[in-house]
């Protein structure tokens, strides 16, 4: 039994298969009878989700440096309930997004990557991080992409970019 949960993160440009791989590891840790539970950012449910979610359907227009800060603020507003689950609860938590691709995508558009990072210094650590690894051009081909803020093919190669800066010894990628 373990002491506490795993903090597993899955990380990758727009339509790497994040989601459905997400799901696919959720039932399989069930399976092998540990208690998971799936997370995602952003939360487009809470105050600051809502502002995320109309910025990314276009409906509403914020500085790039607002906007990184709230999806930020996304996280931060999250960490107790996620260190309760983990620490007390011992539930493994798998969670689609985190601090990362605040970075990658806000130093994608032109911000200094420092300065993206600072506002994510002191969230929970994940203790893996997993990165789906899909060709630019083969996300493109998958449905729905286009439809929101950032699914341009230009963009989404600097975003690969910038994630492949961030990686250290915890990524693994394509496993
Ligand atoms: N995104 C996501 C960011 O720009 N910064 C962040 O901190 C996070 C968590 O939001 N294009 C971007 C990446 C996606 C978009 O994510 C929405 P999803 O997983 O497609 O709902
Ligand atoms: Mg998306």
């Amino acid at each position: 039994m373990l002491q506490r949960g795993l903090f597993i993160v899955v990380e990758g440009c727009d339509r790497s298969g994040k989601s459905t791989q997400c799901a696919n590891l959720v039932s399989n840790l069930t399976k092998s009878g540990i208690d998971a539970e799936l997370i995602k950012f952003p939360d487009r449910t809470t105050q600051t989700g809502k502002m995320i979610d109309n910025y990314l359907q276009q409906k509403s227009e914020l500085d790039d440096h607002a906007i990184h800060l709230l999806f930020s603020a996304n996280r931060w507003e999250a960490m107790q309930a996620i260190h309760d689950k983990i620490v007390h609860q011992r539930k493994t938590l798998v969670v689609d997004r985190y601090a990362f691709s605040g970075v990658a995508f806000s130093s994608a558009k032109g911000l200094d990557s420092n300065w993206c990072r600072h506002s994510d210094v002191g969230l929970l650590s994940p203790d893996i991080v997993l990165f789906l690894d899909l060709p630019i051009d083969e996300a493109e081909k998958r449905g729905g992409f286009g439809e929101e803020r950032y699914e341009k093919k230009e963009l989404q190669i600097r975003v690969r970019e910038e994630f492949m800066k961030l990686e250290d010894k915890n990524w693994k990628v394509n496993l």
